[in-house]
């Protein structure tokens, strides 16, 4: 699936804007044949969670079925063409409609799906689009759902949240990412795949492309350009196994975060002389490895600075917003970070593509998020496939992403069983599906103190990666034994597995405008000293790769007496304004330790 594009052959149509919609808690909608249009309760708007939206509703904590409608004419363009309609993301799963007919479902909170909708839409008269979008996990979805008995068996009913949820993130739902009408001719491409090699000062596209429908007289031309200049073409006659080929470029400006380059190719299909079909991407040639202890960008060392974020803002949820990808890009540009994780699920193209652009290495995660294994079942681990499939088929060819995360610290609830050989066999599994499907990347998986040096995913992952809150849930309040037990550890850990350690969460909630001479949780003094000790740790010990600091800005997460409404580990508050930390973070990476 590509990403939409307007151009001489593909025409989009945004449906974003205010829908109607009405919750379903009795899951009476189908009985009831909202399927052909319903009475609706309120308007909600699109992209955007519907929790904070429409709170006042009674929808603020709702997990269950919503159902949304709108209208759309198809435009004359569209004629005689196919259609499709695309939703960036509903979470967690949902069911369209066209005019009443069923046109697909998507399974998955964060990632985009494509419907094919030529034969279901009419092109005289107004269409109805409905959408049940259903935020309800289970034990085999990706998150996995949490249950009172599963506190219960293991004794932690006090952990409990409300609402329910095995992860420290909001849950909201809805449609969360723009819905859009497309249209393609006939014969058109679906899919791009681009590798890029570093040869010494020279560089190599490799490209590779799927296309739909069928010709006798079809051919390709691809061609690469530096700029406006072009310096590449190749034509390819198309056959049924697809488009292929490679581009060579001598003394190749090769894409990093210093230098974000990006070449730019462009497909275009012919039918009998006919321009059919067209799609322009943006390549970044550069290539990413583990060697030894280091982590090597273009052949370089390079070290992560950064953090874990989420998409979280006030009303809007997990909406995506324009300004608001700008202002992150900008803070951490400002504060010095040359790295983020997508914690804990992927995040919109949009930001991946920014990333590009900007130079801003990204670790793309999977919502596989504190995964008990005593629920784990081969339905679970078949979600987890086909999440992670069809994450790198979205993002396989954005330089920015350098890893792949295929989850984040299993065992929260059911440490014996997330270091069990049942554990240990998942995660083998999960590790070579992804590198069947991409060898030129690292894998690596989060994990927590709880497993301590026993995550059986070590043994796989091509660094180690390690979320650690010593200072905060352990040993709080004493920095300078949080210091040294954590370099105790990160030795040890080296030592047994002589693999690159990457300190991928570490922090502490502070709630602006406390302060304190001494070291107390929740002050502004105390996040930033405790920032600054795990950076000394850290920096200290050469077989290090990388500190992300957790999380960028606070965000929302369920209720809980541990959380003052946000999760406060923000270096930036919930608006994106520094707290006292951001400050000696930017010093600190700006000057002290530039890399
Ligand atoms: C880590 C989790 C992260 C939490 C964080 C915290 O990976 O999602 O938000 O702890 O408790 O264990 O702040």
């Amino acid at each position: 699936m590509l990403y939409p594009q307007n151009n001489r052959c593909r025409t989009v149509f945004d449906l974003s804007g205010f829908w109607e919609m009405k919750a379903d808690p009795d899951n009476e909608g189908i009985k009831k044949d909202w399927i052909n249009g319903f009475e609706s309760d309120a308007f909600v708007g699109i992209p955007g969670s519907w929790n904070e939206q429409l709170a006042e509703i009674g929808l603020m904590n709702y997990i269950g079925k919503i159902w949304f409608q709108t209208t759309f004419l198809i435009p004359e363009i569209f004629s005689g063409r196919r259609s499709y309609l695309r939703v960036g993301s509903a979470d967690f799963c949902a069911k369209v409609w066209i005019n009443g007919k069923f046109a697909g479902e998507h399974i998955g909170g964060y990632l985009p799906f494509e419907l094919n909708i030529t034969d279901l839409a009419n092109e005289n008269r107004e269409n109805l689009l409905v959408i049940c979008v259903d935020n309800t996990l289970t034990y085999n979805s990706i998150p996995q759902r949490i249950s009172a008995e599963d506190y219960k068996a293991f004794n932690r009913e006090r952990d409990q949240t409300y609402p329910l949820t095995a992860f420290d993130f909001f849950i909201y739902g809805g449609i969360q990412r723009p819905v859009k009408l497309l249209s393609f001719n006939d014969l058109h491409l679906n899919n791009v795949k681009i590798e890029t090699f570093v040869n010494g000062k020279d560089g190599r596209i490799k490209f590779g492309a799927n296309y739909s429908g069928s010709s006798e007289n079809a051919r390709a031309e691809i061609s690469l350009r530096d700029g406006n200049k072009r310096i590449g073409k190749k034509s390819v006659t198309l056959d049924k196994s697809g488009i292929e080929g490679e581009f060579e470029i001598s003394d190749c400006r090769f894409w990093s975060h210093k230098d974000p380059y990006l070449y730019k190719i462009h497909f275009e299909l012919f039918d009998s002389g006919i321009l059919v079909d067209e799609y322009r991407l943006e390549v970044g040639v550069r290539e990413i490895k583990v060697k030894g202890t280091d982590l090597l960008l273009n052949g370089k060392p390079i070290f992560l600075k950064g953090f874990g974020k989420h998409e979280d803002f006030a009303v809007l949820g997990k909406g995506l917003s324009f300004p608001l990808i700008i202002k992150d890009f900008q803070l951490m540009k400002w504060i010095g970070a040359n790295s983020f994780r997508t914690s804990h699920y992927p995040y919109a193209e949009e930001i991946i593509q920014m990333a590009d652009r900007l130079g801003i290495l990204v670790i793309d995660e999977v919502p596989a998020v504190s995964l008990n294994f005593r629920n784990v079942t081969s339905k679970t681990l078949q979600n987890h496939k086909n999440m992670l499939s069809e994450l790198i088929n979205r993002d396989r060819n954005h330089p920015s992403v350098i890893c792949w995360s295929v989850g984040n610290e299993p065992g929260i609830l059911g440490e014996d069983e997330a270091i069990s050989e049942k554990a240990e066999k998942y995660w083998s599994e999960i590790f070579s599906f992804v590198r069947n499907m991409d060898s030129s990347r690292p894998v690596t998986l989060p994990s927590c103190i709880e497993l301590g040096d026993k995550d059986p995913s070590f043994k796989f992952s091509d660094f180690v990666s390690v979320n650690r809150y010593r200072g905060w849930y352990d040993i709080p309040g004493q920095i300078e034994k949080a210091g040294e037990e954590l370099k105790a550890e990160l030795e040890a850990l080296y030592e047994k597995y002589r693999k690159p350690i990457f300190v991928s969460e570490f922090g502490a909630d502070a709630i602006e405008g406390e302060h304190a001479t001494y070291p107390q949780l929740f002050t502004e003094e105390y996040q930033t000293m405790l920032i600054e000790k795990y950076f000394e740790v850290i920096e200290s010990l050469p077989f290090t790769i990388g500190e992300h600091v957790w999380n960028f800005a606070d965000f929302r997460t369920a209720q809980h007496y541990r959380r003052v409404i946000l999760n406060k580990k923000g270096v930036f508050n919930r608006q994106r304004e520094p707290k006292a930390a951001a400050f000696v973070i930017r010093e600190h990476w700006l000057s002290k330790h530039k890399v």
